[in-house]
């Protein structure tokens, strides 16, 4: 009998800032743990980002920095494909498509779109608005099992789904329709001068998020500059969104639970609480900054695995774009 094939994870991450802690425990550490049960497709969303307005040197430089930090936190592109959405033509092409299967009313329900055209009023573009097809031909392209994304991606998993069981509806199975993968709850990682909102690597304000490339100094800083409460008791509890945040943080960089990190901290005050978390952060993504510089430095390597992982995702997109294409009466493309 035939080995039972791996199921397919795909997940991608938009350039739109330094990757932060909340990234890091959010979705890449919990990547990292998937790519041995798992195979796995990650991608770095460049079309997605340029639905706000970007400085292209800067988009640049955030997405290679976002490609080598995959890299650098442990995905091994040996096992897994990682690769740019730009260099995947059938993003576009199967986008396209897919919108004409989506309707104006599914779109304007989206809360995504209706946060951002509040934040970019100046800038309320078609592509913004069209956004969730093209996260449903990524997902789609390959065939995917599973999408592990936070719960704020929730609605465009389902309108994903929706997409791709109408087109199976059409034309007879063609996709493979996708499980949302959310990540155990606590894996939320707030802001730290506002505790009560998410951290967020587009946030202005720099003290309110960690960036996994932060210099030691500047990390051991902003943690200790965090906002906590008037008590002095290590716990977590609601009333305390700063204390909370900061042991989910000890807690997810250490592995140990909350109740361990809350014992440890027993009778200890905030000074010397917020010095060993800043500590357990430091220690976590030093080996991970020192890959990263590694990788830098290695130019010809990091293109090789850009260029490679590019061809792998293009064959795998490619064979579900034919199919769609077949199904829908365009002429065979040639290749
Ligand atoms: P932006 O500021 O551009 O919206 P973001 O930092 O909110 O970016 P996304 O690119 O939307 O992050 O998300 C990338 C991944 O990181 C998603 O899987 C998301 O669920 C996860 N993630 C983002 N922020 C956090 C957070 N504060 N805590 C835990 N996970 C997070
Ligand atoms: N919209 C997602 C990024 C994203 C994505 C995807 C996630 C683009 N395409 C496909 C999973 C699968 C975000 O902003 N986090």
């Amino acid at each position: 009998m035939e080995t039972q094939e791996k199921k397919r994870i795909y997940s991608a991450m938009q350039p739109s800032g330094m990757i932060t802690l909340g990234n890091f425990l959010g979705a890449l550490n919990n990547w990292n743990q998937m790519q041995e049960e798992y195979d796995c497709i990650f991608c770095v969303a460049n079309m997605h980002a340029i639905t706000v307005r970007q400085d292209p040197a800067e988009l640049r430089k955030r997405c290679r920095d976002l490609i080598t930090q995959f890299i650098a936190v442990g995905l091994d592109p040996e096992k897994n494909i990682i690769y740019y959405q730009s260099h995947v033509p059938a993003h576009a092409q199967l986008g396209w498509i897919l919108d004409c299967y989506t309707y104006m009313g599914e779109l304007s329900r989206m809360t995504q779109f209706k946060d951002k055209s509040a934040k970019h009023a100046d800038n309320i573009n078609a592509g913004l608005f069209t956004y969730p097809s093209l996260m449903a031909a990524d997902i789609l392209l390959y065939q995917t099992d599973l999408v592990p994304v936070g719960e704020d991606q929730r609605q465009h998993l389902e309108i994903t789904r929706d997409i791709g069981e109408r087109f199976n509806g059409l034309y007879g199975e063609t996709f493979r329709i996708p499980e949302a993968y959310i990540g155990k709850v606590g894996a939320r990682v707030m802001a730290l001068q506002d505790p009560t909102k998410k951290m967020s690597k587009s946030d202005e304000n720099k003290n309110n998020t960690i960036a996994i490339l932060d210099d030691p100094a500047v990390i051991m800083n902003k943690v200790k500059r965090a906002v906590t409460d008037s008590e002095n008791e290590v716990r977590f509890a609601e009333e305390k969104p700063g204390i909370s945040n900061l042991l989910s943080i000890y807690s997810g960089v250490t592995g140990k639970t909350i109740a361990e990190a809350e014992k440890e901290f027993a009778g200890v005050g905030y000074g010397a609480f917020k010095n060993a978390v800043g500590e357990a952060v430091v220690a976590k993504l030093e080996p991970i900054q020192k890959n990263f510089k590694d990788l830098q430095n290695n130019k010809d390597y990091l293109d090789a695995i850009i260029k490679e992982g590019a061809q792998k995702a293009e064959r795998i997109a490619n064979r579900t774009l034919d199919k769609v294409q077949k199904k829908i009466g365009f002429p065979l493309t040639i290749r």
